[in-house]
């Protein structure tokens, strides 16, 4: 790993003896957040998870009994146990002509430079890419989008390439989009994005849990072998989308350029909070924790978009898994 600081407190339990196998493996205590931890939540998963202070803050996509959609905010001394506030968060504008947000879900977070930017799905004439900060997790401020809709996940790369801030997406429509492809864009203020190159398409047959559509999950992980980048990928079943994970790595420089990616899943949908919740057989990453001392990977994913699951695993053994296993 590359610029990576240690993460000793970060979430960690040895691979199980039946899991000898796998790649990444669960943590015995999965889910680690209920759907009700907040006051009126119908739902808390697809939610991203920075090291804060001395343990950890996130942003949360909290459902609430309306179903209303919304992003708010949490802490934990040890990445596993939560307190979430009952209220969303209430952004800032940094300009006085920025459109109100119709509804806000599926965050990332990520520290850059100064700050820890915070990205979600924004609600503006359908989904579209909004960014904001915060330097505290105590005041937020939200940004101009950063893209128009449809667009669905945003996720920032945590340092400049070329000189630009760096972003992927996924180009989508209003409803559930059946298709969907990872483009990269750059920014050199964090407001006008350009330079657009397409990153993945879904895979065909040969690796059918993503032929449907793909996209980014956590914020790319920096390794000497290239950006570490999980994602999501989706097959249309009989029964309707199912959500994955793998993973691929990006070269350095020039991220749109795709050296090795799985084409076996490293997660999908097998425990029962994974399969049976209000949409069932969803496996959705939004974070990932990288001790830069052990490469001990904690990665925060969405269950059944109902509760928030813990997957653990290795930096070096993802990276080996991808490159024996690639498409
Ligand atoms: C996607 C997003 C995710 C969700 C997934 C499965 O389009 O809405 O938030 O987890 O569908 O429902």
């Amino acid at each position: 790993m590359k610029n990576a600081p240690p993460l000793p407190n970060s979430p960690w339990e040895d691979r199980p003896a039946r899991k000898q196998h796998n790649t990444l493996w669960r943590y015995s205590g999965n889910p680690i957040i209920p759907r009700d931890l907040t006051r009126n939540s119908n739902s808390i998963f697809n939610s991203a998870i920075v090291p804060f202070g001395d343990g950890f803050a996130g942003v949360f996509r909290c459902d609430d009994t309306s179903r209303r959609m919304n992003i708010h905010t949490g802490r934990s001394r040890d990445g596993i146990t939560w307190t979430i506030n009952d209220d969303p968060i209430e952004f800032i504008k940094t300009a006085p002509e920025l459109p109100d947000s119709e509804y806000k879900y599926d965050p990332r977070v990520v520290f850059i430079e100064d700050r820890y930017y915070i990205i979600w799905c924004n609600g503006y004439f359908g989904p579209c890419i909004g960014i904001g900060y915060t330097f505290d997790f105590e005041k937020f401020y939200q940004m101009e989008n950063a893209l128009m809709p449809y667009n669905r996940n945003g996720v920032l790369f945590p340092r400049k390439i070329n000189g630009n801030y760096a972003l992927l997406s996924r180009p989508s429509d209003s409803g559930h989009t059946p298709f969907g492809d990872i483009i990269y864009s750059e920014s050199p203020d964090m407001t006008y994005w350009g330079k657009h190159r397409h990153v993945m398409k879904p895979a065909g047959t040969e690796s059918a849990w993503q032929s449907k559509k793909i996209g980014a999950g956590p914020a790319p992980i920096e390794t000497s072998e290239g950006w570490l980048l999980f994602y999501h990928g989706v097959l249309n079943s009989a029964n309707g989308f199912v959500y994955s994970f793998g993973a691929a790595l990006l070269d350095l420089d020039k991220p749109w350029q795709v050296i090795a990616r799985s084409r076996p899943y490293l997660i999908s949908p097998q425990e029962i909070y994974e399969c049976v919740g209000d949409v069932p057989n969803v496996t959705f990453p939004c974070a990932a924790l990288a001790d830069g001392a052990t490469g001990r990977l904690a990665i925060y994913y969405g269950c059944a978009d109902t509760v928030t699951g813990l997957a653990l695993g290795k930096v070096d053994e993802v990276v080996e898994f991808i490159r024996k296993n690639s498409l």
